[in-house]
């Protein structure tokens, strides 16, 4: 057995960090707009303004796409350049721009997934207060049911949020993203909760507007652990740390994966975090735990590493330092190609959905050679090795259905500005030029053979 013969294999990027053309067609403003334009927030001051310029060079992107051999783009919209202020009037060159993106993939062969959220708040909605605002909800739905009247046509597959964990918790708490606010205890859960109900109310209007039977996921992140070894224990240690209270502080506590998923696929909020953080927790009414858990037909979670841990005498997670000078990327993430093999598998085992690896890839500080070339040899390695170990996850069980490699081409990395490359496509920020770096032939050998050569 190897990965399934209808096996995704994908790529993906995010609408603030390819898109740029901030400022054409009508488009509303963001709150990365804002935050990226204050100064101080961002490597050098950089902007999503231009980034890859795919708002005019989907074209090129779609075709070099299907020179990798891709079989679906998992793509976000901007909710601003759809809905200027957020909410009420639409803008039809926005969903033009998007049909155009969707019609070139589909005339490729190229399965659109769309994601609904990638952080990119109309500064519109910002300014009646975001997420905190007990609307929001509300504005999501309705934003949703724009997307699912004109998309889903041609559209089958959604994500709902991307790392609602990063808008919450880097958005809100460390304020290290957009926008960049530290909020109070009580402001934080509250936000928590109105962005798990505002998921909840995008895959109500996803179902109830579709033209057509849609599929719906989210896409979050958070921490992952892995046995140090073999042993039972172990492997309980890791499973308990997964689904544990291990950040027991307000902010860090957005990393543990149940804070979020809990919720929205068993529908209650961990014990141990009501235990930690009930007296800051708004009022959740068995409707809004209904709506959050509202039925999903499959999992995604972006994984990029791991930590490892052992049991100690009773059984309980302690982590295992890493030996000195353990390899790691360029973003100084630990590389631990195992966490494709335990984290598939304890969260299949929770919340039994069938799985995509939503995201996966790393940074790595490349350049143009002398022969032309981008010899990204590291970035190979992580993915051959990253890859073999989501293989032995589907051979031992687990339902997995795609992967989607981050990303497709180097792109405006947030806070890192463009000082870090995560693409397959290398991207010359000043001619906007492209070329396919090792990784992306390597990739699209992968995906020749579904993955048995690897
Ligand atoms: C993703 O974020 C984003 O979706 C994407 O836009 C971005 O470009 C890409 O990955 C690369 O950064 O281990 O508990 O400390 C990933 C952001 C960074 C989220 C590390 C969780 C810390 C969790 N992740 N992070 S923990």
């Amino acid at each position: 057995m190897s990965f399934r013969k209808d096996f995704v294999w994908g790529g993906a990027t995010a609408s603030y960090q390819v898109e740029g053309a901030a400022y054409e067609d009508g488009k509303g403003l963001n709150i990365w707009d804002v935050f990226c334009k204050d100064g101080g927030h961002t490597y050098e001051n950089h902007t999503g303004d231009v980034a890859c310029d795919q708002y005019h060079r989907y074209k090129e992107d779609v075709a070099l796409m299907k020179e990798m051999g891709l079989g679906a783009y998992r793509f976000s919209l901007s909710w601003a350049r759809i809905l200027p202020e957020g909410t009420g009037k639409v803008n039809p060159k926005g969903l033009a721009y998007y049909d155009n993106l969707i019609n070139a993939l589909l005339d490729k062969g190229i399965e659109p997934y769309i994601t609904l959220y990638h952080w990119d708040l109309p500064y519109e909605l910002h300014k009646r207060g975001g997420w905190l605002n007990p609307e929001s909800p509300k504005w999501f739905y309705e934003y949703a049911k724009v997307v699912a009247e004109h998309f889903s046509d041609r559209v089958t597959n959604f994500f709902t949020l991307n790392e609602p964990q990063c808008t919450v918790g880097l958005g809100y708490q460390t304020g290290e993203h957009a926008p960049g606010l530290r909020v109070g205890a009580a402001d934080y859960f509250r936000i928590w909760h109105n962005v798990l109900m505002a998921h909840g109310r995008a895959a109500e209007a996803l179902r109830e507007f579709s033209v057509r039977d849609v599929k719906i996921g989210m896409a979050p992140c958070g921490a992952l652990y892995m046995p140090a070894t073999d042993a039972p224990e172990d492997i309980e240690a890791a499973r308990k740390a997964t689904f544990g209270l291990m950040n027991p502080t307000i902010g860090d506590c957005s990393w543990d994966v149940a804070l979020c998923c809990d919720p929205v696929y068993l529908g209650q909020y961990p014990e141990d975090i009501l235990t930690q953080f009930g007296q800051f927790f708004p009022k959740v009414t068995p409707e809004e735990m209904a709506l959050i858990s509202r039925p999903l037909d499959f999992y995604g979670q972006n994984i990029y590493n791991a930590v490892t841990v052992k049991a100690d005498e009773n059984g309980n997670p302690v982590r295992v330092k890493r030996r000195a000078g353990f390899p790691q990327t360029a973003m100084s993430w630990p590389v631990t190609p195992e966490c494709l093999y335990w984290a598939p598998k304890f969260l299949y085992e929770r919340y039994r959905k069938p799985f995509f690896v939503t995201e996966n890839g790393m940074a790595s500080h490349d350049w143009i050679g002398l022969d032309g070339k981008v010899h990204d040899s590291s970035r190979v390695d992580f993915m051959h090795r990253y890859l073999r170990e989501l293989r032995r996850a589907a051979e031992d069980g687990v339902d997995v259905r795609g992967y989607f490699a981050w990303s497709v081409m180097d792109n405006f990395e947030w806070a890192y500005g463009y000082s870090e490359r995560f693409g397959m496509v290398y991207v010359d920020y000043e001619t906007q030029e492209r070329t396919l770096k090792d990784s992306a032939y390597f990739y699209r050998d992968v995906i020749a053979v579904n993955g048995e050569n690897l």
